[in-house]
């Protein structure tokens, strides 16, 4: 991966020195707390940490600092402010916009020792946990007493919860649970100054003042780092359901998601929509049969978790007689165990792995009105097409356009799947796709944030007044702007 481009290091930060990790070691002190290229050659080591998820992002950091409490993050952030030395943080550097990577020579602040499950109340749900628990580890944890992790995503073995609560993070349930704004009810983060802010409510309501933790939620790091979550599970579902159908338009996939929440309405909990080519895709790298036997430009997945295994095939089974019979799904399975139920979710979870093995991608998650959501890759397919970017063999540079996301959430995932990463491409896209987003009013990002990738293309989602509110917060939570915790913010903030 290339480093970043297009921003200049900001003089004003200091570069790191033998001094500067010299007080990391004595402060963290343990070697496996610290990843130093500065007094050593550490370039192999530092590698996973300083490129992204999509090898799209190349950083050049040459100090990783693990730190395992929340009193060590506040020591090191008011160090680095102090000295003027930039930071950012990083949970699983699952992310697909680039916001944990140190695109620059930032300090990385990694949370992944800081992985230990505080408290989990059985009665009320709550489960208390440092930021860097992995998002499976956290959902196993509470599996165990009967509950469910209200987020799951495909990034699950890796992601870490503090990361999943700073891009506020969707994913495959919101449907039904809600975002992190509603479930998680405290958190612990730590300013740029070092000043530790412990709003770690276990309550579900508490209306003294402002909520802090809202503006921590989502805020990728811009504010300060969170170190522990405090986040209310709902009960595990006795009764899990997974039918995958085919079907003949979007217009089908539309009228099946309204029947959908007519007919199981409390029970559903999941509404996946892909389309034809995600699926060949996965069928490609997987080697797996697909579920169908036919081919359909479109697929959907639905969920249904219950407390009634009865109750719920009984509904489950009239819904499915109902779309067949009018010719909504053309053709559909059921999963009949747990087994089936796992396999079934890959064909959904499985595509953003699917599309890294045929080079970069260039990503969109775009929230729009339903009627339109699929419209946007039609339009994306005919543009591309038409540039004469598209087509089969090597010397075209666009390998596949697809289409799929969260139906139920009205949030679709637009992926151009590169052989490499490609100027050419990337100005047919951009910023087309946004002004054809914000024509729609809709939001260039619905899950997972600007990080570096979106993070000049705020305005066509936000207005002035919004991004000036932003930065004025910005300036509160950070008035020196010292720690690069700033840095969504830089750019854009220049036309203010
Ligand atoms: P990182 O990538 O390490 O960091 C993400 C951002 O948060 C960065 O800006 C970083 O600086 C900041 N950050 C990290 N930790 C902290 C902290 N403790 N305090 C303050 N700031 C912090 N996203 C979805 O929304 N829905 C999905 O369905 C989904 N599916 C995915 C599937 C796959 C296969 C992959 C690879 C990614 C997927 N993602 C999805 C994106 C990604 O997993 C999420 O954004 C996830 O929440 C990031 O968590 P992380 O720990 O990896 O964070
Ligand atoms: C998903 O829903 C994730 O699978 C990833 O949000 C989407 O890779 C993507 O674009
Ligand atoms: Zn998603």
């Amino acid at each position: 991966a290339a480093a970043y481009p297009q921003l200049k290091r900001d003089p004003k930060f200091a570069q790191v020195t033998k001094e500067h990790v010299q007080y990391f070691k004595e402060l963290l002190g343990t070697e496996s707390a610290l990843i130093d290229g500065i007094n050593a050659d550490a370039e192999d080591d530092l590698a996973p940490f300083n490129g992204d998820w999509m090898r799209k992002y190349g950083g050049q950091t040459k100090l990783v600092l693990k730190p395992q409490t929340t009193e060590e993050v506040s020591k090191i952030l008011a160090y680095c402010n102090e000295h003027k030395l930039a930071v950012v943080p990083q949970g699983g550097n699952t992310g697909l916009v680039g916001g944990s990577v140190p695109v620059f020579d930032e300090i990385i602040i990694n949370t992944a020792r800081m992985n230990k499950i505080r408290s989990f109340d059985d009665e009320s749900g709550v489960l208390v946990a440092d930021a860097g628990v992995i998002l499976e580890v956290a959902d196993s944890h509470v599996g165990k007493h009967g509950y469910l992790f209200p987020l799951d995503l495909g990034a699950k073995g890796s992601c870490h919860i503090g990361g999943n609560v700073s891009t506020n993070a969707g994913g495959l349930r919101l449907l039904r649970y809600g975002s992190l704004h509603g479930s998680v009810l405290g958190l612990e983060a730590v300013l740029p100054d070092g000043t530790i802010v412990n709003a770690l409510s276990t309550l579900r309501k508490n209306n003294t003042g402002y909520d802090f933790k809202q503006l921590f939620i989502g805020s990728e790091g811009t504010i300060g780092i969170i170190t522990g979550v405090s986040i209310l599970c709902p009960p595990r579902a006795k009764a899990v359901n997974v039918a995958y159908f085919g079907l003949e338009s979007f217009e089908h996939v539309r009228r099946a998601f309204r029947e959908a929440k007519g007919q199981l309405s409390e029970i559903l909990s999941a509404f996946e929509l892909m389309d034809g080519r995600s699926q060949s895709l996965v069928r490609e790298s997987t080697g797996n049969k697909q579920p169908l036997e036919g081919d359909y430009p479109f697929y959907c997945l639905i969920e249904t978790s219950g407390s009634n295994a009865e109750h719920d095939i009984a509904k489950l089974e009239t819904f499915l007689e109902h779309v067949m019979g009018e010719g909504i799904v053309a053709d559909g399975v059921l999963a009949q165990d747990e087994t089936q139920i796992q396999s079934l979710w890959r064909w959904r979870e499985g595509i953003t792995e699917s599309l890294s093995h045929l080079g970069g991608t260039y990503k969109y998650d775009v929230s729009i009105p339903l009627p339109e959501l699929y419209q946007l890759v039609e339009d994306c397919k005919s543009r591309l097409t038409e540039k004469g970017l598209v087509g089969d063999d090597d010397s075209f540079p666009v390998r596949a356009v697809v289409g799929y996301g969260h139906m139920g959430d009205s949030n679709l995932h637009l992926n151009v799947a590169v052989r490499q990463y490609n100027k050419e491409v990337e100005k047919a896209i951009e910023p087309w796709v946004y002004e054809w987003i914000a024509k729609r009013n809709g939001s260039i990002s619905a899950e997972h944030g600007l990080g570096v990738a979106k993070k000049d293309f705020i305005g066509y989602s936000q207005n002035d007044t919004n991004i000036k509110l932003m930065k004025q917060l910005k300036d509160l939570y950070d008035p020196v702007s010292l720690s690069y915790l700033h840095r969504l913010f830089t750019r854009e903030m220049e036309n203010f």
